[in-house]
């Protein structure tokens, strides 16, 4: 008998995130430049090499669409962690990130993607019998790449070959498809009800609606954007700029107005639409619960003058979490407000959160997952 030799999930995620990066350059023109403007700056800084993206992000429509999602993904070593309820911010979606848990792992390939799920139960009611029609009928994975995950799932993993394969029936899930999946009429309801609704309902697939490399200096990053005439965000999202980093920091350029085409009975018509842009980050040391909250009180007031600045009392007030060797372990997760800003901005809508009337709905969602997600405070704890 021989044993066959299986890629590694490690090296399969690093393939597709490369496979990924590659697909968007071709895409997004705009997003070549901003890998440019990243890699300059990287490069003067001593440490950082450019090691690829840090996540990306796509936005799904259907409980069951994400639970093939999250067997797709677990393939590639990616796990979900955590709940985002962007309800509070006026958005009809709830996310997750999937990600490495293992150092070994982000060490190995860094990526992750912020994953949403459309909240079908916050759209009108009319309209969201036609949303549900238009996803029920849409298959988002081949059926070579069922085969494959089926494969995958039954042998406990790919040769090198099949997850060539794999990975690029993965990567073709989130491209981008120019043709929509719905009518004219229909998209501009979906649109009219909420812009991100129409994102998600009109098109074939869940294309990805960005990606993020990591950059040393966000601020000196954010001001070259603009320098090179970039359409940019007008603040950087997270916490003030710091001594010592904490959480995540974000920028990006605004989405691109792209041009989709609908069939009708003589040809085709188009409409604009704007999803697709680009961002960067700086990650920071992730917080204790303490910390957090504390976090939270400076972000409302918008003064961070109490949060403390020197590692000394970072650790000494157990405000973040240090490895062995005393440093801070690095916060591998995403913040709720600053994901809301970054949709907002790229839906061409107004930041101020809104209120709506819904919250969170943490149970639908591991429903739909099909298994619970994971806590960040627990992974944290055992980091250190
Ligand atoms: C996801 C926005 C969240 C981030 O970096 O906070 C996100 C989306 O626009 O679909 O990626
Ligand atoms: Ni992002």
């Amino acid at each position: 008998m021989t044993t066959q030799a299986f890629r590694h999930s490690d090296h399969l995620r690093a393939d597709f995130s490369q496979a990924l990066s590659d697909m968007y350059r071709t895409e997004v023109p705009a997003y070549g430049t901003l890998i440019d403007i990243v890699g300059r700056i990287n490069a003067e800084h001593e440490g950082i090499r450019s090691e690829g993206e840090r996540h990306g992000a796509i936005r799904l429509g259907t409980a069951s669409e994400l639970h093939l999602i999250a067997r797709v993904f677990e393939i590639f070593g990616l796990h979900p962690v955590g709940y985002y309820d962007l309800s509070v911010a006026g958005l009809p979606v709830h996310s997750t990130a999937f990600r490495p848990i293992t150092d070994q792992g982000f060490n190995t390939s860094p990526f992750r993607m912020f994953t949403s799920l459309l909240r079908l139960d916050m759209i009108s009611a009319p309209l969201r019998e036609t949303a549900e029609l238009a996803l029920n009928t849409r298959s988002i994975l081949s059926e070579e790449g069922h085969r494959l995950l089926d494969l995958a799932e039954n042998q406990g993993g790919l040769t090198d070959d099949q997850g060539d394969a794999f990975v690029r029936e993965a990567v073709a899930i989130f491209a981008w498809r120019k043709r929509a999946h719905v009518d004219l009429a229909t998209y501009k309801l979906l649109k009219s009800e909420h812009p991100l609704i129409a994102d998600i309902v009109s098109f074939q697939g869940p294309h990805m609606n960005h990606l993020t490399p990591r950059v040393a200096d966000i601020d000196a990053a954010h001001h070259m954007m603009a320098a090179e005439g970039m359409d940019i965000k007008d603040t950087i999202e997270g916490p003030p700029r710091r001594n010592v980093p904490i959480l995540l920091r974000q920028t990006a350029f605004k989405a691109l107005t792209e041009t989709v085409d609908f069939q009708t009975d003589i040809g085709w018509e188009s409409a604009e639409h704007t999803a697709r842009f680009g961002e960067i980050e700086q990650r920071g040391a992730a917080l204790t619960p303490k910390g957090r909250a504390l976090y939270d009180q400076c972000l409302a007031s918008k003064d961070f003058s109490s949060f403390p600045d020197d590692i000394a009392a970072l650790r000494d007030q157990k405000l973040a979490y240090f490895n062995a060797e005393g440093e801070p372990v690095t916060y591998e997760d995403f913040l709720p407000v600053s994901a809301a800003g970054i949709f907002k901005s790229n839906l061409r809508e107004s930041e101020d959160v809104e209120s709506l009337e819904a919250t969170g709905n943490q149970a639908a969602f591991e429903t739909a997952l099909g298994k619970p997600v994971l806590d960040m405070f627990d992974l944290y704890a055992n980091a250190t």
